[in-house]
């Protein structure tokens, strides 16, 4: 017999259906008992009458919370919803008690709990909602990149030789006799590949050994990367604009059930994202009794002051020299054709022009005290017509972050590698 899902039910009323679920609760009234079986976001009530069913009523009542069962019965209307009238209960999967948690989610349990706990948390059906969005979101970006755009969906190494992002914060990794880093971003490679793609993409995980302990920092994390040629860091800007009204405005439809349990209704899309230049920025600071040196990083508090002046989503254009890595363009002596895109204090993407001139590349290694010979590698191809590209690093994990409305990155992310937690 075929296996139902619950959301199918309608189309079977008065029929012998089998389902698959968890018995999320068990009641038992008089000479009847209720179970509550959970697929995902979706319930349905088992009703079984003791009369004429001692045995299997005697079966039944032994099953312990939260196992898996697989029921045949008969699908019946009761009021304005479905019940089932089973034939019989199969326990698949026995569950011990007490739990870690309570997949009910009616006792909230900690962080670091759910955390210790992920593959059985993902039965509280809001955690279910948060990985059934990101699902959607990663489909939406890659619709958006794929479909709309026509970019070629790419798949570069992790395990590398040298680091792209500057040298402090690599993951070393023994690989057979040498040493090898784990990648901070597929950077190099994604500016190679302008030789002869017009646009291409990547979703993957970066690897950065900081130890930072902040509510959005993790030290393995998703950026969802793009690079496109014959291109300016405006028409960067313009992908990621469109990126982000695209997945806004989809997932509202998309999701219903999720932003309902969820209970958090994501940012509206922006429409035209403001920008300002890094240089207004510390205008913006300063007017607001805000000391900030030219050259410095914008902090959280920073960026939260700026913010309640813009708005939620803006972009800061044109970032010193000093603050940015060595394949960012250089605009005139100290800045650069450069631009993160903040919502409110979180730094969501940063992308660029990058410097194509060859020269110009080797010159801008040299001056980040980088040895312009072992990137020799990578600059080797800017010999071969290397056409003026741009490009952007978006945070999958804070933008998720900003969608979900939650308050930490580890409870988007199944998994969370932070100092602390290698496990599970
Ligand atoms: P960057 O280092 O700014 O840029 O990274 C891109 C985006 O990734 C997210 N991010 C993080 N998310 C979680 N934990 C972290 N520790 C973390 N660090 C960064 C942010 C950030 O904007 N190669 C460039 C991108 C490019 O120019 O194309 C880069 O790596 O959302």
């Amino acid at each position: 017999m075929k296996r139902i899902p619950i959301t199918e039910l309608p189309n079977y009323i008065g029929k012998k259906v089998k389902i698959c679920g968890w018995i999320e609760d068990k009641r038992i009234v008089g000479k009847v008992m209720f179970l509550t079986i959970r697929q995902g976001l979706e319930t349905i009530q088992v009703t079984l009458k003791k009369t004429g069913n001692e045995d299997l009523w005697r079966d039944v009542e032994e099953i312990t919370r939260q196992s898996s069962v697989v029921i045949v019965g008969n699908v019946r209307k009761f009021g304005n919803k479905l019940e089932i009238i089973p034939e019989s209960v199969k326990v698949v999967g026995l569950s011990k008690t007490p739990l870690p948690l309570d997949p009910s989610g009616r006792v909230p349990a900690l962080l670091n709990t759910i955390l210790d706990s992920r593959a059985l948390s993902i039965r509280i059906p809001h955690i279910y909602a948060i990985f059934s969005i990101r699902s959607k979101v990663t489909n939406l970006i890659r619709d958006f990149f794929a479909n709309t755009k026509g970019f070629i969906e790419i798949h570069t190494p992790k395990i590398i030789a040298s680091g792209t992002e500057g040298g402090a914060d690599l993951f070393p990794v023994e690989y057979f006799n040498r040493t090898a880093y784990l990648a901070q971003s597929p950077q190099l490679y994604k500016e190679q590949l302008m030789l002869g793609f017009d646009g291409v993409f990547e979703i993957a995980p970066y690897f950065r050994a900081e130890k930072s302990h902040t509510r959005k920092h993790l030290n393995e994390f998703i950026s969802v990367d793009l690079e496109i040629s014959f291109a300016n860091y405006k028409d960067a800007m313009n992908v990621l604009e469109e990126l982000v009204n695209y997945v806004l405005e989809n997932i509202i439809e998309t999701a219903q059930k999720e932003i309902q349990i969820l209970g958090h209704r994501p940012p509206s899309p922006p429409g035209k994202i403001p920008i300002l230049t890094y240089d207004d920025s510390l205008e913006i600071l300063h007017k607001s009794g805000y000391e900030f040196e030219w050259g410095e990083d914008l902090d959280s508090d920073a960026l939260r002051v700026i913010s309640k002046e813009i708005g939620d989503f803006f972009f800061i254009i044109d970032w010193p020299w000093r603050s940015k890595p060595f394949y960012i363009k250089r605009k005139g002596d100290k800045l650069t054709e450069s631009f993160d895109l903040m919502y409110r204090e979180i730094e969501l993407s940063s992308g660029g022009t990058r410097e194509h001139n060859v020269d110009q590349l080797k010159k801008n290694l040299s001056d980040k005290g980088l040895d312009p010979s072992i990137f020799e590698f990578h600059t080797k191809f800017y010999n071969y017509g290397m056409p003026p590209h741009a490009g952007f690093g978006l945070g999958l994990d804070r933008f998720l972050l900003v969608i979900t409305g939650r308050e930490n990155i580890r409870e988007v992310v199944l998994y969370p590698r932070d100092p602390e937690r290698l496990e599970p």
